[in-house]
C-alpha cells in the first residue's frame, strides 16, 4: 500500500542510484579507501591500524545498513507478528569479525587488507568491546539476537545506550581496581535517530477527573520530562539477508531544560546541572550480577527504557490501524528477567488512561502480550522496589500495581476461599517496613508464560520460589527453555581452524545453521589422522593463549601442561574459592613430594578470570587470594612448570574468544541449585574442552547429551543442600583434613597477610559455610586427581573431546529461539525471498 503512493519515476531514480556496498576484494579496497579519505579525512600517509579498523568497519557498516533497510521494509510490508526482546543488558563484544563472517565477506577483507599492508587480526583487535552487560544474562541476549536474525524472525531488541559499559578491571598489588569504560569515542555500529525521540515523565502526581459522561479518568501530571533518543544497531544474520535491529535509548534533557536565563544571569552551574541530571539516566550500567540493590537511579533507568520502548512499539502497531484486541497477534514482548516488569504496568496505563479501554479488556491484551524469563533463584537477586520510592517516582504506576494486585488477590480468594496465608504469601505487596513491590510476582501475573533457563532451574522455580503460583495458575503457565549459545561466534569465529576441520568432514558449513549435524563427526573419533589434527588445533589455541599470558602477565606457561580454566563473574555461589583452595592443596601436596614422586605429576596451569561487583567485598577477597597464591607459586623454583596460577585481567567477550578454545578442562562448580543454567559450560565443550562440574544448571543436560563418561561430575546434589546448610548451623561440622591444611597455610600467611583472607576462611569455618565448600571439597580434589590420570591417556582424552563436540547440537540458540517462537511468542519467521 505504501509502495503504490510513490510514483514509478521516483522509484526508478532511487533504484538507479541506491547504495550497493562492495562484493569482492577490489570493491572492499575501493570502499575502504573512500572512507579513510572522505569519512575520516586521512590519507595513505597517516592510515594507522586504528584508521584501518575504522575504514574496514565503515565499509562493512554500509553493507549491513543496506540490508537493514531492506529487512525493515520487508518486515513492515509483511505486517506480521513481531518479537521485542527487552533486556537491560546486551553483552555484544566486538562487531566487525562477526559482521565479516555473517555476511560472508571475511576473505575479501583479508585479501584487501593484505594488499593495503595490514593483517586482518590486528585490524580486528583494534575494536573496543561493546560491554553493555555483566555476564551470562547479557551475553544470552546477544546470542539470541544473532539467532533471531539468522532464522529470519522479525525481532527487535530494546535496551539502554549506556555511555559507560561494565568497568575495566585492573589488578594492582593483587586487588581489583575499577576503571570507567567509556566506549563511544568511535562507534561505527550505531545510527542515531534524532527523529525517534520521546519525552518520558517522572515524579508529579496522579489525579482523578470525571469526564462529561461521568467516566473516571486518571491524569498523571507535573513532574519532569526527560527525552529518550533512539540509537539503532544493525544485527546481521548468518547466511541470510535478514538484518534486524537493536534499539538502544539514550537520555537527554528536554530542550527547555537548559535554562538560558539562568545561564545569562551567570548561574552556569545550575543551568548545566539539570541537563546533567537527565543525562545521568543512561550514563552507566549497574555492575551487579545476580544482585539487586534497590537504587533510585536504577528504577529510573528501568522506567525510562520500558516507557520509551512501549511508546515505540505502540506507535508502530497503531500504523497498522488494527483494533486493540489484535495487539497480541502483532506483538510479543519478552521480559529478560524482572528488570523490565514496569513495561507490563506501562502498557496497562497506556491502554486504560490514554486509549480509554476498559480495565479487563486492557488486562487481557497485556497478559497475552508478555512472556517472562526468570534467570535466578538467589534471594539477593529477586527484585523488590519500595512502595514510597514508586509513589514518589511513578505515582500513577503504583496505583495500577495496587489494582492489578487487588484483582489478582480476588481471583485467588475465589479459588481458595479463606486461605489468608496464601493471600499474604502471593501478594505483590510485601507487608514489610517499608512496604515492597515484589517484581517477580508482578511479572508472573502480567505474563502468559513464565520460563526458567535449564531443566533443573525450571523445576526449582515451580517447587520453591513460585510454588504458590503453580497452585493458582496450574503448571501450564510455567515452562522450560534451556539456554544455548550461538555457534557462529562461539565456534566459527573463536575457533576458525576447528570449524574448518569439522566442515571438511561434513562437506561444508551447514552445521553452523543446524548444529545437530555435528553428530556426523562422531565416527571420526576412531580416525587417528583426525585425532591428530584435532589435537594440533587444541595445541595451537593453547599456544595463542600462552602467548597472550606472556604478553599481559609476564609469566611463561607451557602449552603441554593441562590448561584448567575458570572464567566468569566472581561470586561465592560460583565458588572460585573452592577452585583456589584446590590449587593450594595441589601446591602443598607437590611441595611434600620427593623428586621421584614429582616426576609423575601432570603439569597444570590454573587460569582464572572475572570481575567482582565493586561493592562485593568477599568476591574481591577471593580475587586477592588468587593473586596471592599466583605470586608465591609462580616464582617457586622447586615447582617450576608443575603448577602455574594465572589471573587474566579484565575478562570480557573478546578475551573469552581466546580462552574458550584453549581449555583442556573448565570449571563450572557452583553449589548445586544456585546456577540457573550457565552458558560458558556450553562454549567450552563445543570447543573440545572437557568440564569439571557440579550437578547444577545446564551441566545436567550437557551430561545427558554427551554421556556421563565424558564429563567430570562431583559434589552434593541440589536436593541435599537445605539439610546440609541446616546441619552446619545446628550440629556444626568437622573440616576435611586436606581443607584444614589449606586453611592452616593461609592462616600462616603463606600467600600474603593472613588477616586479608581471614573473612573468607571464617565464612566457611565459623559462619555456616552457606555455599557448602567444605562438603564438596574432598569430592572435588579426588575428581581433579582423576582428571590428571585421564589426561595422561591422551588418545582416550581426544576421543572424549571429539565425542562431546559431536553431541553438543542441542545447545544452539537457534534451537532456543525456535522453542520461544513456538511455545511463547507464537510468531513465524519471514521468508526473505
Ligand atoms: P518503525 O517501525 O516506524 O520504527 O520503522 C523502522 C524502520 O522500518 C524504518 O526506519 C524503515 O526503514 C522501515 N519502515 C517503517 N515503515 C516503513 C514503510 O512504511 N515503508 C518502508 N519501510 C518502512
Ligand atoms: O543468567 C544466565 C544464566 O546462564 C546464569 O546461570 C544466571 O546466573 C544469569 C540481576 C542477573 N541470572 N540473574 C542474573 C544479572 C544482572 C542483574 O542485575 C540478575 N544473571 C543471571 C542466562 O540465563
Amino acid at each position: 500500500a505504501v509502495e503504490a503512493t510513490i510514483p514509478e519515476r521516483l522509484r526508478e531514480t532511487w533504484r538507479k542510484y541506491s547504495a550497493n556496498g562492495f562484493e569482492d576484494k577490489g570493491g572492499f579496497e575501493r570502499e575502504f579507501i573512500r572512507h579513510v579519505e572522505t569519512t575520516l579525512a586521512r590519507s595513505l600517509y597517516n592510515c594507522d591500524e586504528l584508521a584501518a579498523y575504522a575504514g574496514t568497519a565503515l565499509a562493512f557498516r554500509d553493507k549491513m545498513i543496506i540490508e537493514w533497510n531492506k529487512t525493515q521494509q520487508r518486515q513492515t510490508f509483511a505486517d506480521q507478528k513481531r518479537v521485542y526482546y527487552l533486556s537491560l543488558e546486551f553483552l555484544m563484544g566486538r562487531a566487525l569479525d562477526n559482521a565479516m563472517l555473517n555476511i560472508d565477506k571475511k576473505d575479501a577483507a583479508r585479501d584487501g587488507l593484505g594488499e593495503l599492508g595490514f593483517r586482518i587480526e590486528d585490524v580486528i583487535s583494534q575494536e573496543h568491546d561493546a560491554a553493555l552487560g555483566n555476564g551470562g544474562l547479557g551475553r544470552l541476549a546477544a546470542c539470541l539476537l544473532d539467532s533471531m536474525a539468522t532464522l529470519d524472525y522479525p525481532a527487535w531488541g530494546y535496551g539502554l545506550r549506556y555511555r559507560y559499559g561494565i568497568f575495566k578491571q585492573e589488578i594492582i598489588d593483587g586487588y581489583q581496581v575499577e576503571i570507567p569504560d567509556y566506549w563511544l569515542d568511535f562507534n561505527p555500529w550505531e545510527f542515531p535517530r534524532h527523529d525517534v525521540t520521546v519525552g518520558i515523565q517522572f515524579y508529579g502526581h496522579s489525579e482523578k477527573h470525571e469526564d462529561e459522561n461521568g467516566k473516571v479518568k486518571h491524569v498523571w501530571s507535573g513532574g519532569e520530562i526527560v527525552q529518550a533518543v533512539a540509537y539503532d544497531v544493525p544485527i546481521p544474520g548468518y547466511g541470510t539477508k535478514t538484518t534486524n535491529n537493536l534499539r538502544l535509548w539514550s537520555s537527554k534533557a528536554s530542550s527547555g531544560e537548559f535554562d538560558f536565563q539562568k545561564f545569562n544571569a551567570g548561574d552556569y552551574e545550575s543551568a548545566v546541572s539539570d541537563q546533567q541530571r537527565a543525562e545521568t539516566i543512561s550514563a552507566v550500567l549497574y555492575p551487579n550480577d545476580n544482585l539487586d540493590r534497590g537504587k533510585e537511579l536504577r528504577l529510573k533507568q528501568q522506567y525510562f527504557w520500558c516507557a520509551a520502548s512501549l511508546w515505540d512499539i505502540v506507535r508502530r502497531f497503531k500504523k497498522s490501524k488494527r483494533a486493540w484486541s489484535e495487539f497480541p497477534d502483532q506483538v510479543a514482548i519478552q521480559l529478560n528477567d524482572t528488570h523490565p516488569t514496569l513495561a507490563i504496568v506501562e502498557l496497562q496505563r497506556i491502554l486504560v488512561d490514554q486509549e480509554d479501554l476498559e480495565w479487563d479488556e486492557a488486562w487481557q491484551i497485556v497478559v497475552n502480550t508478555f512472556g517472562y524469563t526468570n534467570h535466578t533463584v538467589l534471594p539477593e537477586a529477586l527484585e523488590k522496589w519500595s512502595v514510597p520510592l514508586l509513589q514518589h517516582l511513578l505515582p500513577r504506576h503504583l496505583e495500577i500495581i495496587y489494582d492489578i494486585n487487588l484483582f489478582f488477590l480476588q481471583h485467588v480468594e475465589e479459588k481458595f476461599p479463606g486461605d489468608w496465608e496464601l493471600l499474604s504469601r502471593v501478594s505483590v505487596i510485601e507487608e514489610s517496613q517499608p512496604k515492597m513491590v515484589r517484581m517477580a510476582y508482578l511479572a508472573i501475573i502480567g505474563s502468559h508464560k513464565v520460563n526458567g533457563v535449564a531443566e533443573l532451574h525450571s523445576d526449582l522455580i515451580k517447587t520453591t520460589i513460585f510454588k504458590d503460583f503453580v497452585k493458582i495458575y496450574g503448571s501450564d503457565k510455567f515452562t522450560n527453555v534451556t539456554n544455548g549459545i550461538t555457534p557462529r561466534r562461539w565456534l566459527h569465529q573463536a575457533n576458525p581452524r576447528l570449524s574448518s576441520l569439522i566442515a571438511s568432514k561434513l562437506g561444508g558449513y551447514n552445521f553452523l545453521i543446524d548444529l545437530t549435524l555435528l553428530d556426523g563427526i562422531e565416527s571420526y573419533a576412531n580416525d587417528p589422522d583426525f585425532r591428530r589434527e584435532w589435537t594440533e588445533i587444541k595445541t595451537a589455541n593453547k599456544e595463542r593463549l600462552a602467548k597472550y599470558i606472556k604478553e599481559t602477565t609476564g609469566y611463561s606457561v607451557s602449552p603441554t601442561s593441562l590448561f584448567d580454566i575458570q572464567v566468569k563473574r566472581i561470586h561465592e555461589y560460583k565458588r572460585q574459592q573452592l577452585n583456589i583452595f584446590g590449587v593450594i592443596h595441589r601446591y602443598l601436596k607437590i611441595k611434600s613430594m620427593t623428586p621421584q614422586e614429582r616426576k609423575k605429576v601432570v603439569p597444570r596451569v590454573s587460569i582464572f578470570g572475572g570481575k567482582a561487583a565493586p561493592g562485593y567485598w568477599m568476591a574481591k577477597t577471593i580475587i586477592h587470594l588468587i593473586n596471592g597464591v599466583a605470586a608465591v607459586v609462580n616464582k617457586d623454583a622447586e615447582i617450576g612448570d608443575l603448577l602455574k596460577v594465572i589471573f587474566i585481567e579484565d575478562y570480557n567477550v573478546s578475551k573469552a574468544e581466546i580462552l574458550v578454545p584453549a581449555s583442556d578442562i573448565s570449571e563450572h562448580i557452583s553449589t548445586a541449585g544456585t546456577e540457573a543454567s550457565g552458558t560458558s559450560n556450553m562454549k567450552f565443550v563445543l570447543n573440545g574442552g572437557l568440564i569439571i562440574g557440579t550437578c547444577d544448571g545446564a551441566n545436567i543436560e550437557i551430561t545427558r547429551e554427551i554421556s556421563e563418561s565424558n564429563i567430570f561430575l562431583f559434589g552434593n546434589l541440589a536436593e541435599d543442600v537445605d539439610s546440609l546448610r541446616h546441619k552446619h548451623l545446628y550440629s556444626g561440622f568437622t573440616l576435611d583434613e586436606h581443607l584444614h591444611k589449606v586453611f592452616e597455610a593461609i592462616r600462616a600467611s603463606a600467600f600474603g597477610p593472613a588477616s586479608a583472607f581471614e573473612p573468607l576462611v571464617a565464612s566457611i569455618t565459623d559462619h555456616g559455610d552457606y555455599y557448602l565448600v567444605s562438603d564438596d571439597f574432598s569430592s572435588y580434589i579426588q575428581t581433579q586427581e582423576a582428571i590428571d590420570e585421564e589426561f595422561t591417556k591422551q588418545d582416550e582424552w581426544v576421543v572424549k573431546s571429539i565425542t562431546s563436540v559431536a553431541r553438543m547440537g542441542f545447545f544452539s540458540t537457534d534451537r532456543v529461539v525456535g522453542e520461544y517462537a513456538d511455545e511463547i511468542w507464537n510468531v513465524e519467521s519471514l521468508d526473505v525471498e
